[in-house]
């Protein structure tokens, strides 16, 4: 299917999730995959110059490899993003580069190339969930992916409604990106397996506080539960 033409007619996808089902809509769903960057999830990026403890995040990628494959069989809306500067970092306000007390700051030369700054080796997506040719990049300064960036502008060319969200860190961008696109009018899932905190702890009261209050923000589903998902009627 095009993604820019989904069909009127396409039955909803039931899936089961909290706080209830949600009903994916065939080709007006974006998986959004926020962020899965060498410099966040292997050692010597900038995740690792804050000190935290990378390992956490491996585990999101191959649900995250799940969900590309079904997206990309289906042909639907794919978007990665990346939190990422230009090399003169104007981009990056100073209270961001400045903050704490890291081994190393955004724009300084590491292991994998300077932190965070596009066309270094550490800003690329990891190579198991890269993006294929032709899908949508977005290269993001804030840790939310509307702020900035073309987001909105492709999504509502696409007429994309709704957003599956993976990626990490859970309570940082994937958090921040899931309030932005619910503020926007985006009915948003966020998938348990496929996003990853360096504080399991955090990444469990994200979840929580997305589907809490009868879904404020959101609805999160587990991954067997949206691959088990089919086209039948929503009312089967
Ligand atoms: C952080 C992100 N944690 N992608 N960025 O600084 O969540």
């Amino acid at each position: 299917m095009n993604p820019s033409t989904p069909s009127a007619t396409a039955s909803p996808w039931r899936v089961r999730a909290r706080p209830f089902d949600f009903l994916l809509q065939p080709g007006r769903a974006a998986l959004v995959v926020i962020d899965m960057q060498r410099d966040f999830i292997e050692p010597g990026g900038f995740g690792a110059s804050l000190g935290n403890d990378v390992s956490h995040l491996a585990a999101a990628i191959a649900p995250v490899q799940a969900l590309l494959a079904l997206w990309r069989a289906q042909g639907w809306p794919v978007v990665h993003t990346r939190e990422s500067h230009g090399p003169d970092l104007s981009d990056c306000p100073p209270a961001k580069r400045e903050r704490g007390q890291p081994s190393l700051r955004i724009g300084d030369p590491g292991p994998m190339g300077r932190l965070l700054v596009r066309g270094e080796l550490g800003c690329d997506i990891v190579p198991e969930v890269a993006p294929w040719p032709g899908e949508c990049v977005v290269d993001k300064p804030g840790k939310g992916a509307f702020y900035a960036t073309a987001l909105q502008a492709h999504l509502q060319a696409l007429g994309v409604t709704q957003l599956v969200v993976a990626g990490v860190t859970t309570e940082v961008c994937v958090q921040t990106t899931l309030r932005e696109a619910n503020d926007r009018g985006y009915d948003c899932l966020l998938v348990e397996e496929a996003t990853a905190s360096y504080f399991p702890a955090f990444k469990q009261a994200a979840i929580e506080m997305v589907v809490a209050q009868g879904g404020i923000v959101g609805w999160a589903a587990h991954l067997e539960d949206l691959l088990q998902a089919d086209p039948a009627p929503a009312g089967r």
